[in-house]
């Protein structure tokens, strides 16, 4: 049976990767609704991307004797100033995930829980990726310029990334 404190803690997580896969929706949507189709291919594959990080910990937690708990989420932003202005905020929602997941493993280590804590290191393993990819996107976009012809430009960098790193994996 897992611990109370780490199926607590599991049951947090589900929570963020749920709202992930929601904020990366809404902002697949505000793309798709202001010209950037690549862009909004990228996103739509990503946030089906955080909805199978959730559902790993769904199957996880279920697995060991414990319960997880689906929530009700939060509403993410409908709008964004730009395109460069919305990859920032991915880069900060990426950065504050990244943060869950360290203290997830603080948890499981505090509680003696290996099992988890070895369980965890795929997403520990997962968050240097996607930090790295995000980084990469936004130093793109720094490079290019943030006016019409840069988004331009970085949209149909976007469209090819989609298919090469967005793919789901579990
Ligand atoms: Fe973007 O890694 Fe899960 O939340």
């Amino acid at each position: 049976m897992i611990n109370k404190n780490v199926e607590k803690a599991i049951n947090g997580q589900i929570v963020v990767e749920g709202y992930s896969s929601n904020l990366y929706l809404a902002m697949a949507s505000w793309c798709e609704g202001n010209a950037f189709a690549g862009a909004a291919k990228f996103l739509y594959f990503h946030a089906e991307e955080e909805r199978l990080h959730m559902l790993k910990f769904v199957h996880y937690l279920n697995d060991r004797g414990g319960h997880a708990v689906i929530p009700a989420l939060d509403a993410p932003p409908k709008d964004y100033k730009d395109i460069f202005v919305l990859f920032e905020e991915i880069m900060k929602h990426e950065e504050y995930v990244t943060n869950c997941i360290n203290s997830l493993v603080e948890v499981s280590m505090n509680e003696k829980d290996f099992n988890t804590a070895n369980f965890l290191q795929w997403y520990v393993m997962e968050q240097v990726e996607e930090e790295s990819l995000f980084r990469t996107i936004l130093d793109k976009m720094k490079l290019l310029g943030q006016e019409k012809t840069g988004f331009y430009l970085i949209d149909k960098e976007l469209d090819g990334m989609a298919v090469t790193t967005a793919a789901p994996k579990v």
